[in-house]
């Protein structure tokens, strides 16, 4: 009967952690602290995957096997007046198995959290109700904004604050978190190690806003993350947009300096286009993109641009979210302008 019971413990626990270590818990890992992380996750599936298989088994197998046959209605079990033994193991074992855990967590929290070498890029982080923005020190000057650009493999050290509630700065692809606390800053640092846009967002829940507490950072080779940061630093002069604007003023400006208040980074910091004056790289050159696309088809390419992927680019570059962060007059505007300029009717 034991044995049997035994059996399906092992069985059941063998397939439990089968299963969990094929669930795809996490996305990407996008940092170079994640597969350490990922690592000490399912160690941590391993070690307790048994334990509630044991536990679960074993409250079973007790109601099963002891209860209340006919007849045994005014029964009591035997007493029993302890087991040294037992109680021994039961409480050495658990022990055991939290300590070496602890142990385990600890070294690695330490081994990751190293002191940044001196001269890591820093970015402060500011959480407010309800959005992140982030300010970087870059070669042409000091950049806030929305949306939070990084170069791939340079370290970084986040500096996290909060103007009002407790928020918490998590990238799931980095995987590392920390609470932004009014009054104090919290940090942490990593390096990025895949290119493409990832999710920012808000792990402490901080009012009704809070699930829309969510932004992205994009990862870019050094070169074009230089000319983004370069090009933000030139759109921070950038005035509102005047209302009424013309359609072919409008677009322009659009192109050339985004929508600062929505966060609506500008095309001409990563594209090329003559009529605009841009020189961007990061993207294809659009006046020999777009030679023989259409107003349709241009608008479809800006507001979806990871349908398609340029061949010879990397996807997820461009921002994927132009639909909601450009009002629909200025994306028409942008649209026409475009059109009119990559086709000469400029
Ligand atoms: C952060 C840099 C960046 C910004 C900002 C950016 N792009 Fe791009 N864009 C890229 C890259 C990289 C590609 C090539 C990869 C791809 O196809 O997604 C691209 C591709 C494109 C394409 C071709 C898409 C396709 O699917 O064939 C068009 C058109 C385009 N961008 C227009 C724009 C316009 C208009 C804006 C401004 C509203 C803009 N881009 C903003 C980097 C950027
Ligand atoms: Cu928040």
């Amino acid at each position: 009967m034991v044995l049997a019971l035994l059996a399906i413990i092992v069985v059941a626990s063998l397939i439990g952690i089968a299963i969990v270590l094929l669930l795809p818990w996490f996305p990407d890992q996008a940092s170079n602290v994640a597969p350490q992380i990922d690592t000490f996750w399912d160690v941590l599936i391993v070690v307790s995957v048994p334990i509630f298989v044991a536990v679960t088994a074993m409250i079973l197998f007790s109601i099963w096997r002891w209860r209340q046959m006919p007849g045994e209605e005014g029964l009591d079990g035997p007493p029993i007046h302890g087991s040294t033994k037992l109680e021994v193991i039961w409480t050495a074992v658990p022990t055991i198995i939290i300590a070496v855990l602890t142990a385990y967590a600890a070294i690695l929290l330490v081994d990751i959290q190293a002191a940044p070498a001196k001269g890591t890029r820093v970015v402060q982080v500011n959480g407010i109700q309800f959005a992140w923005s982030f300010t970087t020190k870059t070669d042409a000057g000091v950049v806030k904004t929305d949306r939070l650009y990084l170069p791939v493999n340079e370290p970084v050290k986040f500096d996290v604050r909060s103007k009002d509630v407790i928020h918490d700065f998590w990238v799931p692809a980095f995987r590392l978190k920390v609470d932004a606390v009014p009054g104090i800053t919290t940090s942490y640092s990593l390096t990025p190690t895949k290119l493409g846009t990832f999710d920012v967002v808000c792990a402490e829940l901080c009012g009704l806003g809070h699930a829309y507490m969510r932004q992205t950072v994009t990862v870019l080779p050094r070169d074009r993350y230089d000319a983004v940061m370069a090009g933000l630093a030139d759109e921070a002069g950038v005035k509102p947009l005047p209302a009424g604007a013309d359609s072919a003023a409008l677009g322009k400006q659009v192109f050339v300096a985004g929508n600062p208040q929505t966060g609506a980074t500008a095309c001409g910091a990563c594209h090329t286009m003559k009529a605009a004056g841009t020189n961007g790289v990061t993207g294809p050159n659009l006046d020999e993109m777009l030679a023989e696309d259409n107003a349709a088809s241009i608008k479809e390419m800006i507001v979806k641009p990871n349908i398609e992927i340029v061949k010879g680019y990397s996807k997820g570059v461009m921002p994927a979210d132009y639909a909601s962060t450009l009002p629909k007059a200025q994306l028409a505007a942008l649209v026409k302008y475009i059109d009119q300029s990559v086709h000469g009717k400029g």
